[in-house]
């Protein structure tokens, strides 16, 4: 007798109510795309495909609903879609409306709606690009790294602005005063000295500004930087005749010249001269390892 009350009471609580849809997804500021989860409340009845996007049940207006992330299995009743907007500038309405989703006692769902705000000038920075002036570096001589960053909002910000080189950070510019709507960048010449032979990867990374939220376009990564043996040219690690014709080659070339090289250029100083050539023959038949 006790056991059927509890079952009783058990079934009006599970089955009592319509199923609640719930819409959520991340702040949005100005990305073109956004990641919208669908929950419709219940797991009795899958979601079709067709039904996303319908205007007379799960409506989205400002966008277009693209493919399906994931799924609650084995019914789809839990979707995460990601929504294309419009022309790529307007607010993302999705409605689920009431009326045509029904759970297992037979209860219709409930309406609920979610707007998705498009705001042009939220607050977001982005790194545009990574140059470096060499390729190939002996180790000792130095190398410029500029870093060019963007700020997409309506405000000066700052950021903190770090290099590295793998995972060492080898250079930190702090509170960069970035302009709205304009390009900065930051020279930075790295010394490498004390730092071995080998392939690293230079990167950058950008620190969030307040209120930013894609945090996508904040680091960048260059190509690979070779820290070889002074007089390696070609960066194969070994000093040698290939290094000596590429340095008979761009003999007494500058940066104006066409084919200049600065990986040519072993010293830096903007010209392939004797002094590149003694640095070379200093080195000659050195290898690593
Ligand atoms: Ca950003
Ligand atoms: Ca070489
Ligand atoms: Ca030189």
């Amino acid at each position: 007798m006790l056991n059927a009350l509890t079952l009783a009471y058990d079934i009006r609580l599970v089955y009592g109510s319509a199923p609640v849809p719930a819409i959520s997804g991340p702040a949005v500021s100005n990305q073109a795309t956004i990641d919208v989860t669908i929950d419709f409340g219940d797991s009795g009845r899958a979601i079709l495909p067709s039904e996303i996007g319908n205007p007379a049940k799960v409506e989205i207006v400002g966008g277009t609903a693209g493919a399906k992330l994931s799924q609650n299995s084995p019914a789809d009743t839990v979707w995460l879609v990601t929504i294309t907007r419009s022309g790529g500038n307007s607010d993302v309405n999705v409605t689920v409306h009431s009326g045509w989703y029904q759970d297992e006692a037979g209860n219709w769902n409930l309406d609920a709606s979610k707007v998705f705000i498009y705001d042009d000038f939220a607050p977001d920075i982005g790194i545009t690009n990574l140059n470096i002036s060499k390729t190939v570096v002996g180790q000792g001589y130095t190398m410029n790294i500029k870093v060019t960053i963007f700020n997409y909002g309506n405000d000066t910000e700052y950021s903190n602005v770090t290099i590295y080189a793998g995972m060492t950070v080898i250079h930190t510019s702090e509170n960069v005063p970035l302009t709205s709507s304009n390009s900065t960048t930051i020279t930075f010449t790295w010394n490498t000295t004390g730092f071995a032979r080998g392939n690293y990867t230079l990167w950058a990374y950008a620190s969030p500004v307040s209120g930013e939220i894609d945090m996508s376009d904040n680091n960048f990564t260059s190509g690979v930087l070779k820290v070889t043996i002074s007089g390696d040219i070609n960066g194969d690690f070994i000093v040698d005749i290939y290094d000596a014709i590429l340095l008979a080659g761009h003999f007494n070339q500058t940066p104006i010249s066409p084919s200049w090289n600065a990986n040519v250029d072993i010293n830096g100083d903007n010209i392939v001269d004797i002094y590149d050539a003694i640095v070379l023959a200093n080195h000659y038949n050195q290898h690593y390892p």
